[in-house]
């Protein structure tokens, strides 16, 4: 097994778990704690939802708050950075519409990285911050067809200067930046294990640049059962089609009977209702309590979690960050759930893109971890065997 650094043997039950429980890294950005959930450097998550996402972005690079002063200096150089390559914008423009909008974003994230990368994984990593808030709404307005990409104002504020460039027809543009800079914060980061993050670290120690990593991290998060799981929860509940507590119950059950998965519960980790989804069904009340569709994730809160429970295998039945956050996008303005996921990783990105930096230019004194490459059981060698 190569250098077996492990202080226990690895036996075969412990495998093909998807590494459920084994440490893979040290992370200084944020840890969840399977009751609490998520904390950025060890503030509880509900106490950041209202922070400016500016400062949650300083918080997890730096792994402080900024003070008032920090703060501006750190907005001002946001501004300096997100002037996106109109070349960028060009190519996008030339995507087929067939494609999801996530095959979009990973495209933009290529096309960033043909075009602007210096290289060096903080620059790059604070401009692809800085920048995918104009790449996101490019993708949005051209393949929606809503209309040629709006000109960046990036001086009116990250999340503010999105909702600008979305130009979201309809929509009430101060309640979607409400909406936008809380959701922002709370999608962040969510400690190193999860697929997209371990899978964007492992490809930047090979050395792979800021921007391939960062497309490999949202390759995985593309998947239904991370992050497309918000986009896949909204069509659940269109689904379900009812707000009727028995319905919805009988709903759920049905589901499960199929052999469906019950989209925005459960959790690789958590333990409890993550305080993600608590925050977010507190801001519907404030933006959109009267929502059919609302209604119906409020209801799924109690009776998908009841259902869930009669399972002996879910090991958590409560809701995660998903349960609900596609309901209030969509009383938001963002009716099509097939974008859901793009803004899931506009906010991903800079979590990942701090973590890479942590990895690549702070861990062992600046050395960076080394390549990843972890071991595994050879089973079935017979034939080896036999030759030898
Ligand atoms: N609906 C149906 N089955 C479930 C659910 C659920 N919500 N949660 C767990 N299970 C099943 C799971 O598929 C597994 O079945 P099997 O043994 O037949 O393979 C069994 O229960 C045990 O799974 P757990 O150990 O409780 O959960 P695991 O860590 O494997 O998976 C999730 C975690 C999040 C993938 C799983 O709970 C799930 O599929 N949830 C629905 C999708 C979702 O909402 N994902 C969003 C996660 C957050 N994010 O944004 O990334
Ligand atoms: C999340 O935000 O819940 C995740 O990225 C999924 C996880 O932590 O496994």
């Amino acid at each position: 097994m190569g250098d077996n650094l492990l202080p226990f043997s690895i036996t075969e039950d412990l495998l093909d778990t998807g590494m459920r429980g084994f440490p893979v890294s040290t992370v200084y950005t944020s840890e969840v704690d399977p009751g609490e959930g998520l904390h950025y450097v060890g503030y509880p998550i509900a106490d950041l939802a209202d922070l400016d996402p500016e400062a949650a972005i300083f918080l997890l690079f730096y792994k402080r708050l900024p003070d008032a002063q920090e703060l501006a200096s750190f907005k001002g150089e946001l501004v300096s950075r997100a002037k996106v390559d109109p070349r960028v914008i060009e190519l996008i423009k030339g995507l087929p519409r067939e494609g999801h909008p996530m095959e979009w974003l990973l495209a933009g994230l290529n096309f960033l990285g043909m075009l602007c990368k210096t290289g060096k994984y903080k620059e790059d990593g604070l401009n692809v911050v800085a920048q995918m808030p104009e790449v996101i709404a490019a993708i949005y307005r051209v393949r929606a067809g809503w209309g040629n990409p709006i000109a960046s104002k990036p001086e009116i504020g990250l999340m503010e200067n999105f909702v600008h460039m979305m130009g979201v027809p309809g929509a009430d543009a101060a309640k979607l930046t409400r909406l936008m800079r809380v959701f922002y914060v709370l999608h962040m980061d969510h400690g190193g294990g999860n697929l997209s993050t371990f899978v964007g670290k492992a490809v930047a120690s090979g050395k792979s640049d800021m921007y391939a990593s960062l497309g490999a991290a949202m390759a995985g998060l593309y998947g239904p059962l991370h992050g497309r799981a918000n986009q896949e929860c909204l069509e659940f509940l269109d689904r379900c089609g009812t707000a009727v507590p028995d319905e919805v119950e009988a709903f759920v059950r049905t589901e499960m009977a199929a052999g469906r998965s019950i989209y925005g519960f459960g959790h690789a980790v958590l333990r409890a209702e993550d305080p993600r989804a608590g925050i977010q069904y507190e801001l519907g009340k404030e933006l959109c309590p009267g929502d059919p569709l609302y209604q119906r994730a409020v209801t799924m809160r109690e009776r998908a979690v009841k259902v869930l429970k009669e399972s002996p295998k879910v090991k958590n039945p409560y809701p995660n960050v998903d349960a609900v956050s596609g309901t209030l996008l969509r009383a938001c303005g963002l009716a099509d759930s097939e974008y859901y996921t793009v803004l899931f990783g506009l906010a991903r990105c800079s979590g990942i893109a701090a973590q890479i930096v942590d990895e690549r230019t702070v861990h062992r004194n600046g050395k960076g971890v080394p390549i990843y490459r972890p071991s595994d059981l050879p089973v079935n060698q017979s034939r080896r065997r036999f030759k030898a």
